[in-house]
């Protein structure tokens, strides 16, 4: 898929996270706008995970730690033929298992996460794994990065370098908000690089809500033989949204109707400049 093709598709995910979230009356809508281009790359480019292979042990994994973002994920998982539109027009209704976090009763979700600072050490586990059956296969994971707070993050990395885990990607979404305000304001978390590269993690930076730089990047791993691989993906929470960048409160919030038929129109504008290009 080439890069306009990814970036058109950015932008119909977005509209459907929207959709969704605004049908389902809850959501965490700006997390997922901020992941949704990594997400995008990943299944559409690098993860080769699919419907027919899925069930196998004998693939590349995916574990989604920034659990809360699941909408982005559903929504992605929905394009790649694991369930109906209806199923995920399901979003947390009445006995659906689609609900706000990802979880295996879904088809297409490695693992059940949303409780922050789990996912990674799952990862890591998996990645272990692989290392002893000789397998040629690499574990993916995407952390917010309020998520950072959590210090079993820093656990697994720790387990994660000692293993020499170079089948392993940690992706960052780093969006610089949490759920009550900014990161460094919260809880600082700066200077990241120097604290991965100190870690022993082979650690690059990328314009993560760029399709372009995302696929670069991800198509150069394993950065370092016997390094884990740390990528800080610069994301704008709430991306594509005039109304919704940058501003905490999109967290969790509904859009009403109003502010949806608003962000459906933008998007489309987006979409005609794209194909206009
Ligand atoms: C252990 C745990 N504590 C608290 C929460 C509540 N919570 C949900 S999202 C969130 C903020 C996460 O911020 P970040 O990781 O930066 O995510 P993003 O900005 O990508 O939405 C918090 C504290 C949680 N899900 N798990
Ligand atoms: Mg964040």
């Amino acid at each position: 898929m080439n890069t306009k093709d990814l970036e058109l598709k950015s932008i119909d995910y977005r509209k459907t996270i929207l959709e969704i979230i605004f049908n389902s009356g809850a959501g965490h809508t700006a997390g997922s706008l901020s992941c949704i281009d990594i997400l995008n790359v990943l299944y559409n480019k690098i993860l080769d995970i699919n419907p027919r292979n899925f069930n196998s042990y004998d693939r590349n994994h995916y574990i989604q730690s920034k659990g809360h973002s699941v909408e982005a994920l559903y929504t992605v998982l929905c394009d790649k033929d694991f369930f109906s539109k209806k199923d995920l027009l399901s979003l947390n209704k009445f006995k659906s298992h689609f609900i706000g976090h990802p979880t295996k009763k879904v088809p297409g979700i490695e693992h059940n996460t949303g409780a922050l600072g789990h996912g990674l050490s799952v990862a890591v586990g998996m990645a272990i794994g692989f290392k002893l059956d000789k397998k040629n296969h690499t574990v993916f994971t995407l952390l917010g990065d309020g998520e950072l707070s959590e210090g079993s993050i820093w656990e697994a990395l720790l387990s994660a370098n000692k293993y020499s885990l170079d089948n392993l990607v940690v992706i960052i979404d780093r969006n610089r908000l949490q759920i009550t305000g900014e990161t460094e304001d919260v809880n600082p978390i700066e200077p990241l690089n120097d604290k991965f590269n100190a870690f022993g993690l082979s650690t690059k930076e990328v314009e993560g809500n760029s399709v372009h730089e995302l696929s670069k990047v991800l198509s150069s791993i394993p950065f370092e033989k016997n390094k884990v691989n740390l990528i800080i993906a610069n994301t704008v929470k709430g991306k594509g949204i005039s109304f919704m960048e940058n501003e905490i409160v999109w967290h969790h919030k509904v859009p009403s109707k109003e502010e949806y038929n608003l962000a459906q129109k933008e998007l489309d504008n987006l979409k005609l400049n794209i194909k206009n290009d």
